[in-house]
């Protein structure tokens, strides 16, 4: 898949672009496949992050590189590429939410 070279393309880190695309997919409320920056807010919120409107509007913005207004399909790695750079999210806490039925 498409998105696999972001994975690989980026250093190792305790949870993976997969694992980030599932955690995220929980707040894609319409279930369209796409995060907006709606369902990123909720989801930087579930974090107890502060200044999440902020931070939703600046990664999406970093990630949506077709300008569509959502994250989608490739784009997912540039957020995940965002995440860590720029939220310092503690990549390994995302998991504790995840609950995510195979
Ligand atoms: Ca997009």
């Amino acid at each position: 898949m498409a998105f696999m070279r972001y994975y690989r393309a980026l250093p190792q880190g305790e949870t993976t672009v997969e694992e980030f695309r599932a955690w995220l997919s929980q707040f894609d409320a319409d279930g369209d496949g796409r995060i907006s920056r709606e369902e990123l807010e909720r989801a930087l919120r579930s974090l107890n992050l502060w200044f999440v409107w902020w931070k939703a509007r600046e990664a999406v913005r970093a990630a949506d590189a077709n300008r569509n207004g959502a994250v989608d399909g490739d784009e997912m790695g540039r957020l995940y590429a965002f995440a860590h750079k720029h939220l310092h999210l503690k990549m390994s806490q995302l998991g504790l939410g995840l609950g995510l039925e195979e």
